[in-house]
């Protein structure tokens, strides 16, 4: 399988609000150079740059003042003479003005944030477009052919809604999604398999028929997101019936998630995209630092064999997984399954 892969993601390392206090973020460099050794050291296949492309292709998933921002927040934030990164601390929740955007950077970041594990530095921008490139990249290939593709993006993006960042900035999934549209496809699948749910992928699709996504993740009432991933979220307007949930309990082993990942499947396989965009987290694994399944390195490869056998053609977008040696194996099985079964 063909993989796509920027060093610009090195340009973005920050720290984040954890557990009370300013740590090292847990989504760092080293995850995404751990997948690429380990694509190399499979011999997965040929790895390729990312290309370049305009700005047009990012305002498709997100709005054109939230993009506007994140291209200026860093210059904005320095401007005021600080120097350590950039993180949001009020947000207009509820009965505040909730569609007014501030003029002064402090107020921006928290208008275009869900949480404060999003640090902008002062090579975000750089590492974040290059990230959706990657995506970019991917999807054309498998547009233009490819059975499989696998975008090593970073950072990741699938709690990026339409016109916030939460985690992570740009929605790399769903600017490939929208390429394929734009590309003349008539109907796309996303189908997020990250342990967290996807809420910004479902913020960006959720009133539309040409997108059907669906999302396997750890019970929002005790997980992040909390605020978003219940099995009651549809789909509104046109978008109705086009989004699935399968929140699952913590502790959740490969007996139940095949279950739901076979069902998730099913409904993919009756939507009829042209294209599927598997959202790979692999922070399901049972010894991810952050999150609570408890798939194994196998199970990975059972996953990729169940993608393969929808038969559509898939580009994988690489989400979650955190610092642990496995982080390579799991994302690289899940192709490894893909390959074996890809017709
Ligand atoms: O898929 N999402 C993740 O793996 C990250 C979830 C936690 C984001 C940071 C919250 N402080
Ligand atoms: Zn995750």
């Amino acid at each position: 399988m063909l993989t796509i892969f920027s060093s610009n993601h090195r340009l973005h390392h920050g720290s984040e609000l954890k557990d009370g206090s300013l740590k090292p973020s847990f989504e760092n460099p080293q995850r995404a150079d751990t997948v690429l050794a380990r694509v190399k050291s499979v011999g997965l296949g040929d790895v390729i740059a990312e290309q370049r492309y305009d700005r047009s292709n990012y305002v498709r998933a997100h709005s054109e003042r939230y993009v506007t921002f994140l291209e200026n927040a860093w210059q904005e934030w320095a401007a005021t003479g600080k120097t350590h990164d950039a993180l949001p601390l009020v947000w207009p929740v509820r009965d505040l003005a909730i569609d007014q955007e501030p003029s002064f950077i402090d107020g921006k970041l928290g208008f275009y944030a869900m949480d404060a594990g999003s640090p902008i530095t002062s090579g975000t921008w750089e590492a974040v477009r290059s990230s959706a490139d990657v995506a970019l990249t991917g999807i054309e290939r498998v547009i233009d052919g490819e059975r499989g593709a696998f975008a090593l993006c970073r950072p990741p993006g699938h709690h990026a809604a339409r016109e916030y960042m939460g985690g992570y900035c740009f929605n790399n999934a769903a600017i490939a999604a929208e390429r394929c549209l734009s590309r003349g496809a008539k109907r796309v699948a996303i189908l997020d398999v990250d342990f967290h749910h996807g809420n910004g992928t479902q913020n960006i699709f959720y009133d539309r028929s040409d997108v059907f996504f669906a999302s396997i993740h750890g019970d929002p009432s005790v997980s992040y997101p909390y605020f978003s991933g219940f099995a009651d979220e549809k789909g509104v307007g046109n978008g109705e019936g086009f989004n699935a949930n399968y929140p699952l309990p913590r502790g959740t082993l490969w007996d139940t998630f095949s279950v739901a990942l076979a069902d998730a499947l099913k409904r993919v396989q009756a939507h009829q995209p042209e294209c599927l965009v598997i959202s790979l987290g692999v922070d399901t694994f049972e010894h991810d630092p952050i999150s609570h399944f408890r798939l194994t390195s196998t199970n990975f490869i059972q996953m990729g064999e169940a993608i393969a056998k929808a038969g559509i053609p898939t580009l994988f977008v690489m989400e979650g997984g955190y610092m642990v040696d496995e982080i390579g194996i799991n994302a690289v099985n899940t192709l490894q399954g893909y390959d074996s079964h890809a017709r």
